[in-house]
């Protein structure tokens, strides 16, 4: 394992989200957007095991795996704004970005990362031997019937395909363990797909999780089920509101009470029961939510802080350059540069 290789993977993926996080805020992109900040370790650790002819399959937070497998970053950005030189011809956007070239592939129908990965799989089996696929999903998409029934498929044919679950324990504003059953690597374990627990904030720890299902995908016997804890540093999606609240609860309480308060006592309506736990349940989600965003780590730094400063530096500069060439490259092709 190679740890300043992992961690300038890391940087760039981190690089790169906080870049399209910019020109969002700047209005050039529209529509939501999910960032994968957070997911970096569980992310740059497993694709280290991966080479060229390996897929990758992903969810909605699906940048910082198509930094990871090395797709053209302008080409990214140019998808992101919605241009026709993007990787998808400005059509697909963030959620749905394709690179065929380097066998990438994401959507934003939640769950539909593992029967797409159990396609790519299929095909390594059939065209490419020893090539894998890997399938990136929440934990809350484990949920999505689609999911195991790939799974099962994957089991069957034993493909050569890793589920990896990037658990942030949140799916938008429910907790996934209000409307998860039992332990998730037991469901893979109960088709006879064997699953492992590991931290995901540990860019070392999924490293060496990852690495022998990796090596026994490619020699054949079958897939593998990797549940990673992680986080969501930037909630949601950008602009999330109940994020909001945490940075500035009293600019924020007082936008929000005022018409929160009105629809409370507003006439016809439930009854009072049902307001008063209409609003207990959102005071509970606000108090989750304060929980993790106090007590969350950040993975790049967590890596980071196991170089010696002047690596550490030094690898983030030139992951920083990296990204900021390729968006000036994009934003020069736009015609948005600089002053857009
Ligand atoms: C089939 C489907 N149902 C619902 C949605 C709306 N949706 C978008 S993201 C999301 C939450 C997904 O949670 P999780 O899989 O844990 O991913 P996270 O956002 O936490 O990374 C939902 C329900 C969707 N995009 N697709
Ligand atoms: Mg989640």
């Amino acid at each position: 394992m190679d740890l300043e290789q992992l961690y300038f993977q890391m940087a760039r993926m981190r690089a790169f989200e906080l870049a399209i996080a910019s020109l969002w805020r700047r209005g050039l992109i529209s529509g939501e957007m999910h960032l994968g900040t957070g997911e970096e370790a569980v992310i740059a650790g497993v694709l280290d095991h991966l080479t060229d002819g390996d897929s990758v399959s992903l969810d909605h937070r699906s940048t910082p795996a198509f930094v990871g497998r090395n797709v053209d970053m302008t080409r990214i950005v140019l998808e992101l704004l919605g241009d026709s030189k993007g990787l998808c011809g400005g059509m697909g956007g963030h959620m749905h970005l394709f690179c065929p070239a380097r066998l990438a592939a994401s959507s934003g129908i939640v769950g539909s990362s593992v029967p797409l990965g159990a396609g790519f799989a299929l095909a390594a089996q059939h065209l490419r031997p020893g090539k894998v696929a890997v399938a990136f999903l929440g934990e809350g998409a484990m949920n999505q019937g689609m999911a195991m029934e790939a799974l099962n498929l994957a089991a069957v044919w034993k493909l050569p395909l890793i589920v990896v679950c990037k658990d942030n324990r949140w799916s938008i504003t429910t907790r996934s363990g209000s409307v998860t059953a039992g332990n998730l690597a037991d469901r893979a374990r109960s088709l006879g797909v064997p699953g492992v627990k590991v931290n995901g904030l540990r860019v070392e720890k999924v490293w060496g999780a990852s690495e022998g299902p990796v090596a026994r995908a490619r020699a054949g016997e079958g897939p593998f089920f990797i549940h990673a804890r992680c986080v969501h540093l930037d909630g949601h999606f950008l602009g999330d509101p109940v994020l909001r609240i945490y940075e500035d609860p009293v600019g924020q309480m007082k936008q929000m009470s005022e018409p929160l308060l009105g629809a409370a006592v507003k006439q016809p309506g439930a009854g009072w029961t049902t307001r008063a736990a209409s609003l207990g349940g959102i005071g509970a989600t606000l108090a989750g939510l304060g929980i993790d965003t106090y007590t969350r780590r950040d993975p790049v730094d967590l890596a980071g802080r196991q170089l010696e400063v002047e690596a550490r530096v030094k690898l983030e500069e030139q992951a920083r350059s990296e990204v900021n060439e390729a968006v000036a490259n994009a934003l020069e092709a736009l015609g948005a540069w600089p002053d857009a």
